[in-house]
């Protein structure tokens, strides 16, 4: 184990896929080896990527990966396709990818699937991109598809979030609705080749004046690009790297990462409380309180109030 936490701290690449594989499953030795790496993390750029399907998130994080290696930059790439358990959208996205960056050592790609359970996805997407940070990438970009709860999850995981849209896919609403505004530090309508990029990039614009988005240090700007031909990338690479030296000149870096661990903390928390409390109650003590509340003989408030006070 001590040997495969220093290969992937020197960011050896099969160290670094075998660990990987490790931490998805999320058994004892990778939760084992993710501790191991932990102290040696807190360095990369995480920025996320998301927007509706199609829209041409796999594209765009190709072009910005280019970018990123044109200046020196080491990029790992996660595509997380949270609505598929096959990771049909992410492997399509891949294929042009790796193909780009193939022999790149300074690329290293990495797609994830739901396998039923979302819940857990946003956890192994936390645990991948510590993993990246352990070794050593500058930047880990974070593709997701969708504007559910778990974009919004993994989003959080993120320094910096960009939203994309593209014009015909009637996906302004859907972004809207699920509170990707909230959470987007820079947006980009992509497909600006196609008619609508314009109007859409009004809306959006229009949206966020609304809204009084943005704070006096940061007022997250609407970019065009074309992903497939690079147009707008560099403004966008330029943004992104803008973003981050806010953060930092801020101390919103530092506050961002200590809410996301506060969140992070309490979670885990909260989850082995309840595990240890029920451990200690027994199954037969809560089996019987509940069948109370189902004869209406116990409101679950009383229920619960009860069982807190319950002798084991
Ligand atoms: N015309 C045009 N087509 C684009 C542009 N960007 C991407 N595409 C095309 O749009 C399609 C989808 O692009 P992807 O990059 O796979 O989009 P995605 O958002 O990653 O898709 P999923 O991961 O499946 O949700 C591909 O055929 C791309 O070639 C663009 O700026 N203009
Ligand atoms: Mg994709």
């Amino acid at each position: 184990m001590s040997d495969l936490v220093t290969r992937v701290l020197a960011g050896e690449r099969r160290a670094l896929a075998r660990a990987l594989t490790l931490a998805e499953n999320g058994g004892p030795e990778g939760q084992a080896l993710l501790a191991a790496i932990y102290p040696h993390t807190g360095r990369a750029h995480v920025v996320g990527v998301t927007g509706p399907p199609g829209g041409g998130k796999s594209s765009l994080v190709n072009a910005l990966a280019r970018i990123f290696r044109q200046q020196g930059k080491t990029v790992a790439i996660v595509a997380v396709d949270p609505t598929s358990p096959y990771t049909g959208g992410a492997v399509m996205g891949d294929r042009i990818r790796m193909r780009d960056h193939a022999g790149d050592p300074g690329v290293f790609i990495r797609s994830m699937a739901s396998r039923g359970s979302l819940g857990g996805l946003a956890t192994a997407t936390g645990d991948v991109v510590t993993l990246f940070d352990g070794a050593g990438f500058d930047l880990v970009l974070v593709e997701t598809v969708g504007a559910g709860q778990v974009e919004v999850d993994i989003a959080r995981e993120a320094h910096t979030t960009i939203v994309i849209e593209a014009p015909g896919l009637g996906d302004e609403i859907q972004a809207i609705k699920a509170g990707l505004l909230e959470i987007a530090d820079i947006f980009v309508v992509n497909k600006a080749d196609r008619e609508g990029a314009q109007h859409a990039a009004r809306a959006l614009q229009m949206n966020l004046e609304l809204g009084h988005k943005g704070t006096s240090t940061w007022m997250p700007p609407v970019l065009q690009t074309i992903a497939t031909t690079g147009q707008g990338v560099n403004e966008l690479a330029d943004a992104i790297l803008q973003h981050r030296t806010m953060l930092e000149q801020t101390g919103e870096w530092q506050a961002r990462i200590k809410a996301r661990l506060n969140d992070e903390l309490r979670h885990i928390l909260q989850r082995e409380l309840f595990n240890h409390f029920m451990a200690r109650l027994g199954p037969t003590t809560y089996a019987a309180v509940l069948d109370q509340v189902v004869a209406r003989a116990v409101d679950p408030y009383t229920a619960a109030s009860k069982l807190l006070t319950a002798e084991p």
